[in-house]
């Protein structure tokens, strides 16, 4: 990479902005560490990271006049491309990269890049455990909360990378070029951020833009616009290995009777992956999960007796349906990775017992309609704290949803179930909207949860 005498200006003081301008210092390129937050300060951000004491900062409003003194805007993933500052910035002729670009700049080895709305973290473990078992140097990073940049200077020809990407990544990707790509769904979310359903699949389709004939994708044959995809790639020479949870495919990924197998090309044999109930994942959506990364392992080279005998020890993700306790014969999990209602959705089917779901956050404005005809018949009570709350509690009246329950903080809402579920129910943390808001993250939101029900009392 070469951004010597080039003066980069990194937008965000988060994860991403810290690990991307500490490569970056690492590499020698002059930089300004910027954060559109007025009340953070320099001492704070140095305090997060010796490797930037002799950086300048700057914190608040970003003038004009200084942008064209950069010739490169590194964002985080959550500052968004079309907002005014970024638009101003591309005007003086910055050029808009992300974390994805400048680390796959500066990185070597072979990617394996996995996308889709749900799911993403879960098989992004998984396909890093069976690679890890197969290959010398694995690095998992990106969305799944490790900068893909904090790992960059250490790959060599040997690493294999296994990346979680998620939409807001992709946006400022360029080219970036996985071996081995996988779309897992596409279903609504984020919208706020990427305005139309088009766009937003545009977006996740793009993780395959750089790839080359020969090279890879992983796709879910039961997603129609994936489907749909998949034809598209076939016809530039990339090699698409689909996975299927409802029917036999040929050359690809299926579930059938329980039972995850792969087939040969023309159909006519087949080789057993794993059988569901020696898993220890739950629910239908994790078996497309455990499909995906089985099939990015095998595109991989990994042998199957390998990729099986990790498929049989792997564990649930933190926050993904997690099992947390079991007080007073009610069981808890804490699903609050689902930020979204599809996700959501997953976390209700995946329980077999009357469950009270603790719902609401921050107003991604997403539609929670579906999201609230799959509580029907499972769930005695949906309790709803947040921004969303009442947007919720509107939606579900005119579904004719009962037993929704308004409270005005989280532990409220938390204590609200440990007082009324009863023996043999379950009580589920699975928002379908982010935390923001209420939490720095999904990850704080569910160790508040866990902590609170851990504390319960017994009998
Ligand atoms: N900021 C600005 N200007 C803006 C917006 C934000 O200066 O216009 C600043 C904020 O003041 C803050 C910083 O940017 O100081 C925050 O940056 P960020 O929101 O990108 O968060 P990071 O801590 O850098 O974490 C990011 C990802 N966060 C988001 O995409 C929102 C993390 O994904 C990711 O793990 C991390 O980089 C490393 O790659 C989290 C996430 O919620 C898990 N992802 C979304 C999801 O999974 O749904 C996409």
């Amino acid at each position: 990479m070469d951004t010597k005498r080039k003066k980069v200006l990194v937008v965000g003081t988060g994860l991403s902005g810290i690990s991307a301008a500490e490569l970056l210092v690492e590499k020698g390129v002059d930089i300004l560490l910027y954060d559109s937050n007025e009340k953070l300060c320099a001492s704070d951000i140095r305090k997060k990271s010796e490797r930037l004491k002799d950086v300048p900062m700057l914190f608040g409003n970003l003038d004009e006049a200084d942008a064209s003194q950069f010739s490169i805007a590194l964002l985080s993933p959550g500052v968004a491309t079309d907002q005014p500052m970024a638009k101003m910035l591309q005007a003086h002729g910055v050029k808009l990269w992300g974390e994805i670009e400048l680390a796959y700049r500066c990185a070597k080895g072979k990617i394996a890049a996995i996308t889709g709305t749900n799911g993403k973290t879960t098989t992004t473990a998984l396909t890093g455990e069976i690679m890890k078992s197969h290959f010398p140097d694995v690095k998992v990073v990106g969305n799944i909360g490790i900068p893909y940049t904090s790992l960059a200077a250490e790959m060599t020809e040997e690493t294999v990378t296994v990346a979680e990407i998620s939409s807001f990544q992709l946006e400022t990707a360029h080219t970036f070029c996985p071996d081995v790509s996988a779309v897992l769904n596409i279903t609504p979310d984020h919208l706020n951020r990427h305005h139309t359903m088009e766009c937003y699949i545009s977006i996740k389709e793009s993780i395959t833009k750089n790839q080359r004939p020969g090279q890879t994708c992983v796709l879910n044959y039961e997603d129609d616009i994936l489907r749909e995809f998949g034809e598209s790639l076939q016809k530039k020479s990339i090699r698409v290995i689909y996975f299927s949870s409802k029917r036999a495919l040929k050359g690809g990924l299926y579930l059938e009777n329980g039972v995850i197998y792969l087939s040969d090309p023309d159909g006519a044999h087949r080789q057993q992956v794993a059988a569901v109930d020696e898993l220890h994942l739950l629910g239908a959506h994790n078996y497309e999960n455990v499909m995906a990364a089985a099939a990015i392992a095998y595109a991989f080279g990994v042998p199957l007796k390998k990729i099986r005998k990790v498929l049989k020890t792997f564990q649930a993700v933190k926050h993904r349906i997690e099992y947390t306790a079991e007080i007073n014969g009610v069981r808890y999990y804490n699903d609050s990775k689902a930020t979204n209602p599809d996700a959501a959705i997953q976390g209700i089917r995946a329980m077999d017992r009357p469950t009270y779901l603790i719902g609401g956050g921050y107003d991604k404005q997403s539609d929670y309609k579906d999201w609230i005809d799959a509580c029907a018949g499972r769930v005695v009570k949906l309790v709803l704290t947040g921004e969303t709350k009442e947007k919720i509690a509107a939606a579900a009246a005119q579904r004719g949803l009962q037993g929704v329950v308004l409270c005005d903080t989280f532990a409220e809402a938390v204590c609200y179930c440990h007082d009324h579920a009863k023996p043999g129910e379950a009580v589920l943390l699975s928002p379908a909207c982010a935390s923001w808001g209420q939490f720095k993250n999904y990850e704080e939101r569910g160790d508040v949860f866990k902590e609170m029900v851990r504390n319960f009392p017994q009998g």
